[in-house]
């Protein structure tokens, strides 16, 4: 997101969900986003990424953020965030899924902390529900299309994350402002939603 908000040159790679490897040598642990630098370092940690990559060039856009309200609702956003994107993502046209060892990995890992993904799937009525209620919730927490408290802030960061990792979701009721959100949250980061693929 801050690379298409700042309008910078990005090469993305991304990693199979099972290379292990890859991410350990460059940041001694099983993790993505990586940072890699033109001098060889790498960092990790989604946040100090936004944050030094927003310093980088020209003036900082993102003002600090940790608005209560925003915070409390993806607080509450994480009873069905989880359950209904994870069992999706496995069955779309990800690239990091894009074998079935890497598929089957991500698999193992979830449901063992998540429970079976079959379970998660037949939950689906209720999780949509409340989705769908708790979204009518955020529509008054939204200032403005272009950012959530009317100028960029890291909680347009997060918001956006979680509303894009939704997007996978069918029959997700979007009110109108949030719809207006995400879909200008996506254009001005140029991360695409997967409305497309979603199930
Ligand atoms: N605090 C870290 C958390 C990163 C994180 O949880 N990454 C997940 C993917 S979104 C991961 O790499 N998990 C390892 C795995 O699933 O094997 C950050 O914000 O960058």
């Amino acid at each position: 997101m801050i690379f298409g908000l700042k309008k910078l040159p990005l090469t993305l790679v991304t990693l199979l969900n099972d290379d292990e490897a890859t991410p350990i040598r460059m940041i001694g642990q099983k993790m993505v986003p990586i940072l890699a630098l033109p001098d060889g370092r790498f960092m990790p940690e989604s946040m100090d990424i936004v944050r030094y990559v927003d310093g980088v060039e020209g003036a900082p856009l993102l003002a600090p953020g940790g608005d209560t309200a925003v915070a409390a609702w993806l607080e509450e956003s994480r009873t069905y965030v989880s359950p209904l994107v994870m069992p999706r993502w496995v069955e779309a046209p990800l690239e990091e899924f894009a074998t079935e060892s890497a598929r089957q990995y991500f698999i193992r890992k979830k449901e063992a902390m998540k429970g079976p993904f079959a379970t998660l799937r037949a939950r689906t009525p209720e999780l949509l529900d409340q989705a769908n209620q708790h979204l009518q919730a955020l529509a008054p927490l939204i200032r403005s299309e272009s950012a959530v408290h009317g100028a960029l802030s890291e909680d347009d960061i997060h918001l956006f994350a979680t509303l894009r990792s939704l997007s996978i979701v069918k029959g997700m009721e979007y009110p109108p402002l949030v719809e207006a959100y995400r879909r200008h949250m996506a254009a001005q980061s140029a991360i695409p939603l997967h409305d497309a693929m979603a199930q």
